[in-house]
Formats: C-alpha cells, structure tokens, sequence
C-alpha cells in the first residue's frame, strides 16, 4: 500500500564463507521492507479475562493478556520496542559482543528481559473471536548457546503475553550448549516459572532432533515452536490454536516480524506476504501482488496460504504431527526440515498458513552464531538432498539442477528407506500435484530454454502439425514451432512432447510425462561427459549416444549417431534462460 513503505533493512552481508546467501533467515528477510512499529490497530480493548457471558455461545473476544502493559519501568531503554543507541563510551564494548549471538548482544543486555511492545496487529485483529474451548499448548524452544537475556526475554513474553490456561507447559530444549549460564543459572532462574521445563540434552542433537526430543515428551494437544531468540506480541497465541481447533491438519504460523539485530528495535513487515521457496529450495517472502489482493478483496486480517513456511515458529496439531512422521531424523543440525514439513503437511493432506493477527518479533542474523559440528554447507545441502529424494519425484532434477555449483556430487544422503516408506503409507499427492496446486505461480525455472528449435545447417525447425511432429521452414510468428526445453529434460509443446527414437528412426510425439526417462534429451552442457555435444540434442536414455538430426536429402527429421561435427546434429534454440 502507498505510503506504507518504510526503511529497508540493511542487506544481508554477502555471505560469509561462501555460503549461499538466501541459506539464512536473515537472508530471506533481506527483501522485506519494515517499519518502525507503531500502534496499528489502537490500543487494544480486549479484557483479559474469559466472560462469563460471551456474545455467541462458545466463543470470546480473543485475550490481550499483556502483563507488560504497565512496565515497571516506562524509560527503560527499548522499551515498547524502540530502537536503542550504543554510547558512545560503549562502541568498542558492544562492537567485541557482537559475535556472542551476532547481533547486538550488549543492547540486548542493556533492555529489559520483559520489555512491552508495540501491538502491531492489523485493525480488526482485537474485535476477532476464538472459541472458548482452544486445545492447549506445549511451547517448545531449542537452543545452542543462546544469550542469556534473549532467552530470557523469548521466554517472558510467552509467559506474560498468553492466557495462562492455553499454556500446558513451555519446554526449552538446550541443545547441549557449553556456555555455564545456560546450566545452573538458567535452571534456578526458571524455577520461579513451574510451567517452564528444561530438558539439557547430554548430546549435540542439531535443531531438528532437539525439537524432536522436546516434542516426545509435550503434554500439551498442540506443539508450538519457537526460536530461542522472539518477542510474542499481544494476543498472538489464540489465532494460531483457533486455526487448528478449527482443522487439525491445519499448521499455524505467526506473521514473522523484524527484530532488529542492530538497535533491538521491533519493526513491523509488510502485510500480504507467503513463504516460498526459490530453486534450489531457497525460502523466502514474496508480496501477494496488488492486482490479486484487489481482485480477491483481501483484508489484512485474512488468512494467507503458504507454499512453505519459515520453519521457526508455527503450531501443529500434536497426533498430527507424530502422524506426519515429525521430521525426518536424518536431517541434521540446521535447515531443510521448514521444507521437508512444508512438503509433507500439503502433500499428504494439510495446509500451512500464515495468520496476520498473530505476531512473533525474531531477531534475524546473517549467521549462525554456533558453530556446525560438520562443514556447514554440506550439512544443509545434504538435509536438502534428503528432502529432494523423498519428495520431489522427477522435479528433484530442479533442485540438483540449480544445485550445480553446490557441492552434491557424491553426496552421501544415507538411508532413506524409512521417509519413503512413510510416503507410501500417508499416501501422499505428487509433487506435481503440489505445484499445480499450492505453488502454480512457482517462477519459470521450469523452463531452461524456449522459442523456435533451429537446425542451424538447414534453417529448419521442428513444428507440431495436426498432432504429429513435423520438419520445416523457420518462421518466428508461428506458433506451432514453439518449443520448451524444460529442467525435466522434455522437448515441449504444450501438452506434446517429442519423442526419441533408436538411432535410424524417426522421432514422433507423444504426451509428456515427467517421469518417463524414454521422453528425455540432453541438451546444453548436459550431456555427460560429452562436452563436444552441447549443441546437440542427445536421447538420454541409449547406452550408444543417438542425435537428433537433420536429413538434409529429404528435408526430414531423423535420430542418428551422434557425430559432434555433423552440421547437420546442430541446434540451437530461440533463448536459453540461465539464472
Ligand atoms: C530459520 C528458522 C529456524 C529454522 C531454520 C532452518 C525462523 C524465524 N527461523 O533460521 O527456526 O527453521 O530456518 O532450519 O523461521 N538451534 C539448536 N541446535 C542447533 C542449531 C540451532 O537448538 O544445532 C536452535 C537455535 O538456538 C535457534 C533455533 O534452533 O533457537 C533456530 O536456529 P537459528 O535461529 O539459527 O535459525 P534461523 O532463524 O536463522
Ligand atoms: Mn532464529
């Protein structure tokens, strides 16, 4: 919306490492723009106490349970979520703290562990209703040397800003961090809270496994993650359970909203926003375009479908997601589980969903402050590979195909047996079903190459005629010799595919199918081993290499043995989309 536009947060460091740059949240975020958070929706009006008497039966005005209402100290510096500056006495300080969290750790210090926030919910969001019976939640939050007053703070604004009795119990998972705070200190500081358990792992679990391990033990009907490092805003508990009272396959996620690594302000994000992911499986937020919110009437209070969900915060149905088989085990340490549960959940039945008037402030850092037991990209690559081989089916070859520079090649991915098998058995839809219907807007990569296909030596092209595969004349303005090349390796025109034949036949049409290796040409720099014929386009699935070519005598198509100087096995096609 005009005018809405605030500062853009600053771009995400070029990526340390070689790391790939959208691989951290803070890189994802780095296309959002925020704004300095500002009473939104008004002070808000909700009681803090379940009525009596509610307007219709069953249900009430959802809670603005805020114990931070009245801070206990109003000058505080960030109180309310303002942006705090470093002394000038203290740069040098703050500067060497930085690397403890990688983020501004001593303002973190600085402000209080129970600071209030802005209510930066949509108007509207306090008059909603939620019923009265709402299943309780177990909050689960992970950590690795997380700073302490971060902790704390996640951990207060839980407690201080949801209805106690939807709380069946917070369980923070210390993933076996080395920092002597998080032992004994931690454990007397949370004793003052009896619903707070903490659970110290005797072992580096890696986020994945931690949440699992916090999961098995969750009393609570619901599970809801966070990171170790959140604000809870006002009312933010209640949205997400009434979405899954209503389904219990349906996966709740807060609006994700912007703490600031730099003044520990809390920024509020543009509305109307859904997580995707771009090849290969990079998560990031993408605005609903102007034109669908018009034509849809979309409100700022309405529920958004997503493709993906971030992975950090979100509440799923507990039977649900022991169900689902959790997350894959055999993910390490850090990253691709958002994916891998994102693909499960619509796959196999759910649907994920961001809800705008609940909102969580994360602090997004361009790094991860612990360090990965094993070399970092390749952890994140191969949990990626993992959730590529389960679920992709033939579109895995856009990821390992986006993929190419990354390190992949002779990857261990280990045993899959078990993921696979669970796939069968929740039978879930394809992955082509997920893109047709939950991501249909999935940006063009689907196609590396498009337009006319030139038979350079005779100024001919392939053509689709009344249904059969025809040879002629080029001729720019028709439609019929359009063609796409796509990441599936299909040679295609619509629905119709050209179909390869064994050297010395003649290739026909036939209706595409992905998974069909016997629909499948190498073309570019595909061809294995054979860079002599990346002009060619080489049947894939012939142990003796077969070339598409050109029969110069009778002006028609034909598959014959690939010889990389034949003019006549040249093609080249109308644009080669590279990113
Ligand atoms: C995002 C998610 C994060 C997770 C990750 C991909 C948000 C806001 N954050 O990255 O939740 O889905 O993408 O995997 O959506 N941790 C451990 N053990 C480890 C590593 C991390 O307990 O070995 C904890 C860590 O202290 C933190 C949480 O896991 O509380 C998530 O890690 P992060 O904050 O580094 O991830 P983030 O926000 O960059
Ligand atoms: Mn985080």
């Amino acid at each position: 919306a005009p005018g809405k536009r605030g500062p853009r947060s600053q771009p995400a460091r070029s990526a340390s490492e070689g790391i790939p740059a959208a691989r951290t949240a803070a890189a994802a975020t780095a296309s959002r723009s925020l704004r300095r958070a500002a009473p939104a929706g008004g002070p808000s009006k909700g009681s803090s106490r379940v009525p009596r008497t509610a307007r219709s039966p069953g249900t009430h005005r959802v809670l603005a349970v805020d114990a931070t209402l009245a801070p206990r100290d109003p000058r505080a510096p960030g109180q309310f979520g303002h942006a705090v500056a470093v002394p000038e006495d203290k740069q040098e300080e703050a500067k060497s703290r930085w690397k403890e969290g990688n983020f501004n750790v001593y303002l973190s210090d600085l402000i209080p562990v129970d600071r209030a926030v802005v209510d930066t919910r949509p108007a509207g969001c306090s008059e909603q209703r939620v019923h009265n019976d709402l299943p309780t939640t177990t909050i689960i939050m992970c950590f690795v040397d997380e700073v302490w007053s971060t902790l704390l703070r996640s951990v207060h604004s839980v407690l201080s800003r949801s209805p106690p009795h939807l709380i069946e119990e917070v369980i923070l998972v210390d993933d076996f961090s080395a920092k002597d705070y998080l032992k004994e200190k931690l454990d007397k500081y949370m004793s003052q809270f009896p619903k707070v358990k903490i659970l110290h792992l005797k072992e580096r679990h890696g986020l994945i496994r931690a949440r699992l391990a916090g999961a098995e033990i969750a009393k609570g009907d619901v599970l809801t993650f966070l990171d170790s490092h959140v604000e809870c805003n006002v009312g933010w508990l209640e949205p997400l359970l009434e979405r899954v009272r209503r389904s219990r396959t349906k996966v709740a996620c807060p609006v994700i909203e912007v703490i600031s690594d730099k003044d520990m302000s809390y920024m509020t994000v543009d509305n109307f926003q859904r997580g995707i992911f771009t090849w290969p499986m990079n998560f990031g937020w993408r605005q609903i375009p102007q034109e669908v919110i018009e034509k849809n009437k979309m409100k700022e209070t309405d529920i958004i479908r997503c493709p993906v969900m971030a992975g950090g915060l979100f509440s799923i149905d507990k039977k649900y997601f022991f169900e689902l088989g959790a997350y894959d085990p055999g993910l390490d340490v850090w990253g691709g589980e958002n994916m891998e549960l994102s693909f499960k959940v619509w796959m196999c039945g759910g649907e994920i969903e961001i809800i705008p008037c609940s909102r969580v402030g994360h602090i997004f850092r361009n790094d991860n402050p612990y360090s990965f037991p094993e070399d970092r990209i390749r952890t994140v690559e191969r949990n990626l590979a993992r959730v590529a081989e389960v679920w992709l089916d033939e579109y895995k070859d856009l990821f390992y195909g986006h993929a190419y520079h990354l390190i992949l090649k002779n990857l261990d991915v280990g045993d899959l047996t078990q993921q696979i098998e669970l796939r069968k058995k929740l039978q879930c839809k394809s992955f082509k079903w997920y893109l047709e219907n939950v991501y249909p807007d999935l940006e063009a990569p689907l196609v590396r190459a498009s337009g006319l296909l030139v038979n350079t030596a005779t100024a001919r092209c392939i053509a689709v005629e009344n249904n059969t595969l025809a040879f002629e004349a080029c001729d720019v303005n028709n439609e019929d010799q359009q063609f796409n090349y796509t990441w599936l390796r299909l040679l295609q025109h619509g629905e119709a595919c050209v179909a390869p034949a064994a050297a010395g036949g003649a290739p026909g049409l036939r209706r595409c199918d992905g998974r069909n290796p016997r629909l499948k040409w190498l073309h570019m720099a595909l061809a294995p081993g054979r860079p002599q014929l990346t002009d060619h386009v080489v049947v894939e699935h012939l142990a003796q290499p077969a070339c598409l070519e050109a029969d110069p005598a009778r002006g028609a198509l034909r598959v014959g043995a690939c010889d990389s100087a034949s003019p006549f096995q040249k093609w080249r096609f109308g644009s080669y989309h590279v990113d």
